[in-house]
């Protein structure tokens, strides 16, 4: 199976797999202590989740990013 993304005006794909960066990476609509675990987890690694920039490496200004929105919920801007 193909996934294609739309954001804006851009379609991406076909790909077999699409990793998006969510500092919520549990999908509890919550930014926490267990949400860190997973993100230093994959720290100094290639994790797509966790490399909120894009650089191919999960470094401190990926750890920026993330504590930039710790405790924040879905309802945060
Ligand atoms: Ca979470
Ligand atoms: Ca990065």
């Amino acid at each position: 199976m193909y996934f294609y993304a739309t954001i804006g005006i851009v379609t991406a794909g076909p790909s077999l797999s699409i990793y998006i960066a969510n500092v919520d990476n549990n999908g509890d609509c919550l930014v926490d202590l267990i949400d860190f675990g997973n993100f230093a987890s994959s720290y100094m690694s290639d994790d797509g989740c966790s490399d909120y920039d894009c650089s191919g490496q999960v470094t401190l200004i990926d750890f920026g990013n993330f504590a930039s929105h710790y405790l924040h919920d879905c309802d945060s801007d």
